[in-house]
């Protein structure tokens, strides 16, 4: 299964592609969590992007695709993969499509969050992650089964994201506005979108996406089936 989950930052795209990852057994590709990796690894290419990142705005359309296309050509990808982050402008939606067309040309689903703006900033301003493991949690939508202490690995050191500060998550919203938001027209054309009202709690829109990834796989292998 190959899933792209689209919507705006806080919509709760890396908190599904988790969920869903382990469910199937399939890589997350977080390109969010590849840029800020580098950037941690203070490597050529994070020194590069640092603040283009902690500013809130977009790297450049040609660095993204060549780490999308280096990433989904890893074993691990063969099965299936979930996007998150990526696509993010009209050119890296067409990088994309021509990767897909050059691989095997097999479909992929499109899951777009539609989340009103203020319930987007209540949810990252109260976010963070573990240091170790990088898992996600929220003060008050997700909190830890014990308190202080990562559910995944056991650790207690937790941190906030450089961007989520009020003047990055402005920049970060308008820019998704701007560069992100006509993406949802995109794939409304080519017929690969569905969408899914983000408002709720987790285990709410979970119940949502995977109706529609159920959806999605039964039409697939009916499709292949017939083939
Ligand atoms: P990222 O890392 O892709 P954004 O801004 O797209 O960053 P973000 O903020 O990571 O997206 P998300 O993953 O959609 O948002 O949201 P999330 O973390 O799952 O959920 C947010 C909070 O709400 C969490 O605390 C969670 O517990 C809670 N929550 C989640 N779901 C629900 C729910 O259903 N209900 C409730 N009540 N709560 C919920 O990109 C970062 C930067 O990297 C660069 C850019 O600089 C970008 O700004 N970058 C790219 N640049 C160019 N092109 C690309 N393709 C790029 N990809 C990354
Ligand atoms: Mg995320």
């Amino acid at each position: 299964m190959r899933l792209v989950l689209l919507g705006a930052p806080g919509a709760g795209k890396g908190t599904q592609a988790d969920i869903m990852a382990e469910e199937f057994n399939i890589p997350k590709l977080s390109t969010g969590e590849m840029v800020r990796a580098e950037v941690a690894a203070d490597t050529a290419l994070g020194k590069e992007i640092k603040e283009t990142i902690n500013k809130g705005k977009l790297v450049s359309d040609s660095i993204m695709v060549d780490l999308v296309k280096n990433r989904i050509s890893k074993n691990d990808c063969v099965n299936g993969f979930i996007l998150d982050g990526f696509p993010r402008t009209i050119p890296q939606a067409e990088a994309f499509d021509s990767l897909i067309k050059s691989l095997d040309n097999q479909s992929f689903m499109v899951i777009n969050f539609a989340v009103p703006t203020e319930e987007l900033v209540k949810r990252i301003s109260g976010r963070y992650t573990c240091k170790a493991c990088n898992a996600g949690y929220h003060k008050e939508f997700k909190k830890p089964i014990v308190a202080g202490v990562c559910d995944k690995c056991g650790s207690s050191e937790f941190v906030f994201r450089e961007d989520d500060k009020p003047e990055a998550v402005k920049v970060r919203i308008d820019v998704y506005n701007e560069k992100t938001a006509p993406l949802i027209e995109y794939y409304k054309k080519n017929g690969f979108l569905s969408e899914v009202n983000g408002t709720g709690t987790i285990e709410q829109i979970n119940a949502s996406v995977r109706a529609l990834v159920k959806g999605f796989n039964s039409g697939f292998n009916k499709a292949a089936g017939e083939a």
